[in-house]
């Protein structure tokens, strides 16, 4: 674990200069109750995005992984450190299993050490993307064509059958809601047919979501390629909405910042979505290509606050209460400094999103005043809110400087001693 001691020492020596720049920014926001300093600070100390159990360790691309030593081994360890991760960031209260990848022989032991921690368990996710020891059963079953709208209706039923499973593993654990994110596609024209497809995958849908406990959500995930790399069944924004408005009412979109086509408007699609009471969720991360799965924020800051400014505006001045979760593979960085970046870059989108003086971006736009919207908008998103974030962690427990202080802490160094050089997290 993080020491508290030891974040109490990086806070003590930051705790004058993070002072001066709060009251600095204090008395430069301060316009109103809703946007001011301390308004800011609460909403950041109320908000939490999702650690993903698959990045804690080091992804790799198709071409190789370079492991960097000390990840975690079981999902114990995951806990581990996102625990360690929380304890820096006070932001980062719970995870997100990925089943097989993640599968308990002890469901009720698991909660119990999330709970021990401080850490709840997230959306639940389903792996029918690869074959599985629970579905495959002596290769008798195979996803190489497809799960949900595969031509077998025996695989369509495993799949089936794997969701449901991986639904009643997530009530053990306290779990409230299953994201589905599909591999079905096509990788030849001509290969099946692609209303044939998109009907058998909306019926296993259905299934999945007659399934659901009552307070369950479940988040269809779209993406446009890959696997299937000629067409994926749930490919875009559109086919996502049919697919949770056929699979029943508890059923809504999550957006995976990564899985749209190059140059996509992604806060136009927040926009629809939201409009018609089906955004469920968020994947963060950044990309400069596809699926990149980089640093939430490194690439575009500008699109993730124009992203939060659309769920601000969703609900009417608050953030709505929706699956926030960051998505990404890490593959040269140590995967905790890179949670820790992203989960920074969400909360200052989040704050400058708040920051946006709503009736004078409304006057503009009435007025067609495209100058002034555009100032409106730039007063926030060029706003230096990092010392808020900081005085939000800092009152939370959290390190006001939470990558200096995971450095002074020698974390990774410990877990390389106790987990080894080449300890593996996945299952890819
Ligand atoms: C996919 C997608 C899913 C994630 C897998 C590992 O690209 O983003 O959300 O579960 O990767
Ligand atoms: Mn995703
Ligand atoms: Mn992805």
């Amino acid at each position: 674990m993080i020491d508290a001691e030891l974040i109490d020492q990086s806070n003590k020596a930051r705790a004058a200069g993070l002072g001066r720049d709060v009251q600095n920014l204090a008395e430069r926001l301060g316009r109103s109750a809703a946007t001011s300093a301390e308004a800011l600070v609460e909403a950041l100390m109320a908000f939490s995005v999702a650690a993903p159990s698959w990045a804690v360790g080091t992804g790799g691309t198709r071409f190789g992984r370079f492991p960097i030593g000390g990840e975690p081994r079981t999902s114990e360890e995951k806990i581990d450190d996102v625990a360690a991760l929380n304890a820096l960031t006070r932001s980062n209260e719970s995870i997100s299993l990925h089943v097989p990848w993640d599968l308990p022989d002890d469901p009720a032991g698991l909660k119990e050490y999330g709970e021990h921690r401080g850490i709840r368990f997230d959306a639940m996710n389903s792996n029918t993307f690869q074959d599985n020891p629970s579905t495959t059963r002596d290769g008798a079953i195979t996803y190489k064509f497809g799960s949900l709208a595969n031509s077998e209706k025996a695989v369509r039923d495993a799949a089936v059958e794997h969701n449901k499973a991986v639904i009643d593993l997530g009530v053990a654990l306290g779990s409230t809601a299953l994201t589905v994110w599909l591999p079905d596609g096509i990788n030849h024209p001509g290969q099946a047919d692609h209303r044939t497809q998109f009907e058998r995958v909306a019926a296993g849908l259905q299934a999945i979501h007659d399934h659901l406990p009552d307070d369950w959500s479940m988040y269809t995930e779209h993406k446009p390629y890959e696997p299937a790399f000629y067409a994926t069944v749930n490919f875009d924004w559109g086919s996502s909405l049919l697919l949770a408005q056929a699979a029943g009412a508890k059923a809504s979109c999550l957006v995976d910042l990564g899985h749209h086509l190059p140059n996509a408007n992604i806060e136009q699609i927040v926009s629809r979505l939201a409009m018609v009471g089906r955004l469920g969720g968020f994947h963060f991360n950044d990309s400069k290509y596809g699926d990149d799965d980089l640093t939430t924020g490194s690439i575009d800051p500008f699109q993730l606050f124009l992203i939060f400014c659309e769920l601000i505006r969703a609900g009417d001045g608050v953030l709505p209460q929706l699956a926030y979760m960051i998505d990404q593979s890490h593959n040269i960085k140590d995967p905790l400094e890179d949670l820790i970046q992203s989960t920074e870059a969400v909360g200052i989108a989040y704050a400058q999103a708040l920051l946006v003086d709503r009736d004078a971006l409304l006057a503009a736009q009435e007025g067609n005043d495209a100058a002034l919207a555009q100032e409106t908008l730039q007063a926030a998103f060029r706003t230096d809110v990092r010392p808020l974030l900081a005085e939000a962690r800092r009152r939370s427990g959290g390190a006001v400087a939470p990558l200096d202080a995971y450095r002074e802490s020698g974390y990774r160094a410990a877990k390389i001693a106790q987990r080894g050089m080449q300890s593996v997290a996945t299952g890819l």
